[in-house]
C-alpha cells in the first residue's frame, strides 16, 4: 500500500507501468495475473476478499481501474466493454427532460447514441462548435445537465478550450466531459484543465496494438464515482479480464509511442502540405491549423491523427485509401499499425445527412509507428 501510495506521485511513465500493478500477493507474479473467473468463493455470507462477482468487480480490472486513473491524475476509473459501453454510462446519469451540449465534431457512434438512442430517453441534444465560445455559452439552457467535448475532435480535428468549456459548463450547473481519446493522458490532462470526466476508448492509442476493444471513464469525487459504478453494474457493460488485461499491457508503452506517433504524424502532415494533389492538410501541429497555439498551450504534443483533402473530391479520396500499403484501409485508429479511412463513408457513415457530417472528401489517417520514410513512400505511390 505505502509503496503503491509512493508511485502514485511517480511520473507518467512509471506510473503506466506501476500504478495499480504491484507484484501479486500469493505467488509475485510481476504481470497482474488474468484472473478469468465469474465468480468468487465467501467464506461466509457476505464474508470474501473484496471480490464477489465479475461483473461487479475484478482484480485484473481494479488494477486497469487504478492504472487509468493515475494516468489521468483522477481519484477513480472505471472500465468499461468499449468506448461507447463508456459514454452509455455517462448518458444514464441522466434522466427525461435533461439537455446536452455536445461538440459538433464528435465520433460519429457518439453522436449517434444521443441523437438515436437517448433521445427516446427525452434528452435534448444541440450539437455546437466548441470553438465559439458565445455559441456555447447560447447553447447552455437551466436544463443542460452535460457538456460533452472532443479535442482534437474526430474527424475534423478542432481543438477546444477545454477550462473555458468546463467553466461554461460549471457556471450552467452542468457535468464537463472531455472525450481524450484522439489525445491520450500522455498528451492532454482534460482533468488538470477543470472537467470532471476524461472519457476513452481504450480500443485506440491506451490498447494501442488493435486487439482489444474497451472503454474506461476517470474523474474525481466521490459521488459521481457512485453514480458511475452503480451504473457499470446495475447495466452491466463490462470488460473481461483478458480486455482489461490487454488493455493493460498496451498502457505500458503508451508514453513512448505517443512521442513517436506525434513525431511521424508531423513529418507526414508536413510532407502532404507540400503535395501538389493535396488541397488541405488538417493537423494541430502544422502552424497553418487554426487551434495550433491552444493546442501548444493545452497538449503536450499534438498526437497521431491527420484528415486530408485530395484534388478530385470524394472519389478521389475512396481510389486513394484503396492504393496504400503501410497505410492500412481499416476503420478505427490508434494502434502502432498506420491506418487510413474516408470518415463519411465509414466511422461517421452513422451522421451522414446531418449537420455534424464530416466532407465527403475528406480523408483521415492514423499514422502509426513504423518508420515514416515508408509511410511517405507509401502515401506518396497512392498519390501517384
Ligand atoms: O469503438 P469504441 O471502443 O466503442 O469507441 C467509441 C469511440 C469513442 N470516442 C472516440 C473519439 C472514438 O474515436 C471512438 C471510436 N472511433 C472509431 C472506431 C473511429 O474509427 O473513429
Amino acid at each position: 500500500m505505502a509503496r503503491e501510495r509512493k508511485r502514485h506521485n511517480a511520473s507518467f511513465e512509471t506510473l503506466a507501468i506501476h500504478a495499480g500493478q504491484d507484484p501479486e500477493g500469493l505467488t509475485g507474479a510481476v504481470a497482474v495475473p488474468i484472473f478469468q473467473t465469474s465468480t468468487f468463493a465467501q467464506e461466509a455470507v457476505g464474508k470474501h476478499k473484496g471480490y464477489e462477482y465479475s461483473r461487479s468487480g475484478n482484480p485484473t480490472r481494479t488494477a486497469l481501474e487504478t492504472c487509468l486513473a493515475a494516468l489521468e491524475g483522477g481519484q477513480w476509473g472505471l472500465a468499461f466493454a468499449s468506448g461507447l459501453a463508456a459514454s452509455d454510462a455517462v448518458a444514464h446519469l441522466l434522466s427525461s427532460g435533461d439537455h446536452v451540449v455536445i461538440a459538433d465534431d464528435v465520433y460519429g457512434g457518439t453522436y449517434r447514441l444521443f441523437a438515436r438512442v437517448f433521445d427516446r430517453a427525452g434528452i435534448a441534444l444541440s450539437p455546437v462548435d466548441m470553438r465559439d465560445h458565445a455559441a456555447v455559452r447560447r447553447a447552455v439552457t437551466k436544463k443542460t445537465r452535460l457538456v460533452w467535448m472532443e479535442s482534437p475532435t474526430n474527424p475534423m480535428l478542432k481543438i477546444v478550450d477545454i477550462a473555458a468549456i468546463s467553466e461554461i459548463a460549471h457556471k450552467a450547473g452542468a457535468i464537463a466531459l472531455v472525450d481524450n481519446t484522439f489525445a491520450t493522458p500522455f498528451l492532454q490532462r482534460p482533468l488538470a484543465l477543470g472537467a470532471d470526466l476524461a472519457l476513452h476508448s481504450t480500443t485506440k492509442y491506451i490498447g494501442g496494438h488493435s486487439d482489444v476493444v474497451g472503454g474506461a471513464v476517470i474523474g474525481n469525487g466521490a459521488e459521481l464515482r457512485e453514480r458511475l459504478a452503480f451504473v457499470q453494474n446495475a447495466a452491466g457493460g463490462v470488460p473481461g479480464p483478458f480486455d482489461c488485461w490487454l488493455v493493460l499491457r498496451g498502457a505500458k508503452t503508451l508514453a513512448v509511442r505517443m512521442e513517436r506517433h506525434s513525431q511521424n504524424a508531423l513529418a507526414v502532415a508536413e510532407w502532404l502540405q507540400e503535395h501538389p494533389k493535396v488541397s488541405r492538410v488538417i493537423y494541430p501541429g502544422l502552424a497553418s491549423h487554426p487551434g495550433h497555439d491552444l493546442a501548444r498551450r493545452q497538449m503536450r504534443e499534438f498526437g497521431g491523427m491527420l484528415s486530408f483533402e485530395v484534388q478530385g473530391g470524394e472519389a478521389a479520396a475512396k481510389r486513394l485509401v484503396a492504393k496504400t500499403k503501410v497505410f492500412t484501409l481499416a476503420e478505427s485508429l490508434g494502434g502502432v499499425e498506420s491506418l487510413i479511412e474516408v470518415p463519411l463513408a465509414m466511422t461517421h457513415a452513422s451522421v451522414r445527412g446531418t449537420k455534424v457530417a464530416p466532407p465527403a472528401a475528406l480523408v483521415r489517417a492514423s499514422v502509426g509507428i513504423e518508420h515514416v520514410d515508408d509511410m511517405i513512400a507509401d502515401l506518396a505511390q497512392a498519390l501517384g
